[in-house]
């Protein structure tokens, strides 16, 4: 069994696959801190959680055509500057269940929990690369990962991102070791995972093995043959995976956490929790909260940190106090939230429905009984 030597997991969280792990938080649990504890941190595995010994472990960094290939300790990491930011990290199949409500997809069931945010420290990606001899200058490039998790075949997980996004300083891409102030634990990538604020999960790579710059995108299937978007029209007999851009920035997107859908709550007042973000580093500047299934809108409050311009790579947890309307006996609570580029999310999922479940971010809506 390539799975018997997985780590120990929390049992609070709901497993949506056992092997390979993939899990999430119960949403009242998801937004009780602004910063996910790490055990409670939702899980996207692909494949056995490799067994890394930090004494041992390199990093192959490969150098531009005639330039030095570099193969770092966890100790040469240290020695350049130590960065700390707060990023939410997004799975592109958040919400996939609601998609399934529509037409069946192929895909995990997550629920509203494959999104969590945590401190991330380690050396900026852009350090490390020009270290290696890297410039900008490489056009049409893009920066490619492997992971140390593998499938029997010896196949590794990876991705790519744009070389301009990796060696932005401002973009703050992290290869990390360290998440909430402890080391990564195995689940999220011990010893070391690229972090790219802002974009979505599938390019976080974890166990992070090698980094090299090519041409062309990486030619791992989850870059190329997966994680991408397409027309409602499109079915697994007609799909072409190479029409269609790989994800990177996510839409914004918002949910309810609290009550929970079906839940009785008492008369008088409810109070209404969860959590917006967008992609990009784009700040959630509202969110609109409805009783009445849209006819009617109020403001919620946004908590959690202020946000750098350009650079909002966390979500805000959000807050509504509201009378329960007299003698209204079922609510149809929904919320969605906007952007600073006022991008909004679309109020229904039939039309953005796709053969993958990707990119599921309508507005969330839930029902509850009110009890008079
Ligand atoms: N990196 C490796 N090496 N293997 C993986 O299976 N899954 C990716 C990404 N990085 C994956 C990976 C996906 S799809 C997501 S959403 C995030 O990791 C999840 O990160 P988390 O498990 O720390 O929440
Ligand atoms: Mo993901």
């Amino acid at each position: 069994d390539p799975y018997a030597d997985d780590p120990i997991r929390h049992p609070a969280l709901k497993v949506n696959s056992q092997r390979p792990f993939n899990a999430e938080p119960p949403p009242e649990l998801l937004t009780e801190n602004y910063i996910t504890p790490n055990p409670i941190f939702f899980t996207r595995n692909h494949l056995p959680v490799p067994n890394l010994d930090p004494d041992t472990y390199r990093l192959h960094v490969e150098g531009p055509p005639g330039g030095q290939s570099l193969s770092l300790s966890l100790d040469d990491l240290y020695q350049f500057p130590k960065h700390e930011i707060t990023v939410t990290l997004q799975c592109a199949g958040n919400r996939r269940s609601e998609m399934t409500q529509v037409k069946e997809v192929r895909g995990l069931e997550w629920s509203i929990g494959a999104i969590s945010t945590a401190r991330w420290a380690g050396a900026r990606l852009c350090d490390v690369l020009a270290q290696a001899g890297h410039q900008l200058c490489e056009t049409e490039a893009h920066v490619c990962f492997e992971g140390l998790d593998s499938d029997p075949t010896g196949t590794a997980y990876g991705a790519s991102i744009p070389l301009a996004r990796a060696m932005d300083p401002e973009a703050e891409v992290l290869l990390a070791y360290e998440m909430n102030g402890q080391p990564l634990p195995r689940d999220h990538g011990f010893p070391v995972r690229v972090v790219v604020p802002g974009v979505v999960g599938a390019r976080h790579v974890k166990w992070l093995g090698k980094v090299s710059v090519a041409s062309e995108e990486s030619y791992s299937h989850w870059q190329r043959r997966d994680y991408k978007g397409f027309s409602p029209s499109v079915d697994w007999d007609t799909v072409d995976f190479d029409s269609a851009p790989s994800i990177q920035e996510l839409p914004v997107q918002s949910a309810i956490t609290e009550p929970k859908d079906g839940a009785t709550v008492e008369s008088g007042e409810v109070t209404i929790k969860g959590y917006a973000w967008s992609g990009g580093g784009r700040a959630v500047i509202r969110v609109d909260v409805s009783l009445d299934g849209g006819l009617t809108w109020q403001v919620a409050k946004l908590d959690g940190e202020e946000q750098c311009p350009r650079k909002a790579w966390a979500w805000r947890l959000w807050e509504l106090q509201a009378p329960v309307p007299a003698g209204q006996k079922e609510l149809n609570i929904v919320c969605k939230a906007i952007d600073d580029s006022y991008n909004v999310q679309p109020d229904t999922v039939a039309p953005i429905w796709n053969l993958r479940g990707v990119l599921s971010n309508a507005w969330h809506r839930i029902h509850v009984h009110a009890s008079h």
